[in-house]
């Protein structure tokens, strides 16, 4: 079996301050946060940052630059910058920050989509902030934009240019075959970090069958030349990730992804998560990647070779 990368995606732009008190939303508690998930076990932080203000999420790079530099000086861990960013912000804003920090590893979104929040309006319904009900409210009518023409885009831009690799994100079995369509044209080179996304509301549902499909479809697609993860939201998290590594894949926690950390119990931190699954992996036998060995299998260029 390879070792598994443990990721965790710390604050993300799914999830709304009112939800919990522990989801991190200034520079500060954004690197504190990423840099105790880094020390539970984490070897890939996936980053998003907010207004410190008002905790909505922001594609603004001097925000980034606030919490960048100080987790790169507290923790090896590669630092994967997100490229989806959140609803509302042109392709131009989501790459903004990546390009200005030419870091080792981004997000890059494998297709358009549906991407409801709005359901949690009726699990949430007092909220601190007056932009987070009409935030989730408007994810009725959003599409989350990812054209093939955007794609090219950031594989140019970010991949070409700065040697970026990516976190491919796939919310279903088309967005590998696009995956596959760009590996045909060259613009993409192996070690692919395939990362299964399974519970958004508009991708595919948690259901194991679709894991087991989505593993058929990509080592079709892409042999051997892939490292594959596996995400699930809410209350899928742990039970996903966990079938996924008993599968062969790597996984991804992280508040971005779900607020708890076991049934019904709230997480007081992301590095509560890294230990829940990291628990978990041990009891399975199987072996957790260094962030050195998350390099050497991912191939990135290093951490030395970014501009933060
Ligand atoms: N929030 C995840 C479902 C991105 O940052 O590019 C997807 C995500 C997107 O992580
Ligand atoms: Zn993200």
């Amino acid at each position: 079996m390879p070792k598994v990368i443990i990721s965790c995606a710390v604050t993300g732009a799914v999830h709304t301050p009112s939800m919990s008190p522990y989801l991190p939303l200034t520079p500060d508690e954004i690197a504190t946060q990423a840099v105790e998930a880094a020390e539970a076990g984490a070897a890939v932080l996936h980053l998003h940052a907010r207004d410190p203000e008002t905790g909505k999420p922001t594609p603004d790079p001097s925000v980034f630059m606030q919490f960048l530099p100080r987790i790169k000086q507290r923790c090896d861990a590669v630092v994967n910058i997100t490229t989806g960013g959140g609803q509302g912000m042109s392709l131009d804003e989501r790459l903004a920050a990546p390009l200005r920090a030419s870091p080792e590893l981004c997000s890059l979104n494998m297709g358009s989509m549906n991407f409801g929040m709005y359901p949690m309006l009726q699990r949430y319904r007092e909220f601190k902030q007056d932009w987070e009900r009409a935030y989730l409210e408007s994810t009725r009518d959003w599409i989350f934009r990812n054209t093939f023409g955007d794609i090219e885009q950031i594989l140019e831009r970010l991949g070409k240019q700065h040697g970026t690799k990516f976190e491919f994100e796939c919310y279903d079995t088309g967005h590998l075959y696009t995956l596959a369509h760009f590996l045909d044209r060259k613009l993409v080179t192996a070690p692919l970090f395939v990362q299964s996304i399974f519970g958004i509301l508009g991708g595919t549902g948690a259901d194991t069958e679709n894991l087991l499909h989505a593993k058929r479809i990509a080592d079709k697609l892409f042999g051997s030349d892939y490292q594959w993860s596996v995400m699930a939201a809410g209350k899928h998290q742990i039970p996903f990730t966990t079938l996924g590594a008993i599968n062969g894949a790597s996984v991804r926690v992280g508040l971005e992804d779900s607020l708890f950390a076991g049934r019904g119990k709230i997480a007081t931190s992301n590095a509560e998560q890294v230990r829940l699954i990291r628990s978990i992996l041990e009891l399975l036998s199987l072996d957790i990647a260094t962030p050195k060995e998350a390099r050497e299998i991912l191939a990135l260029k290093g951490g030395d070779n970014v501009n933060f």
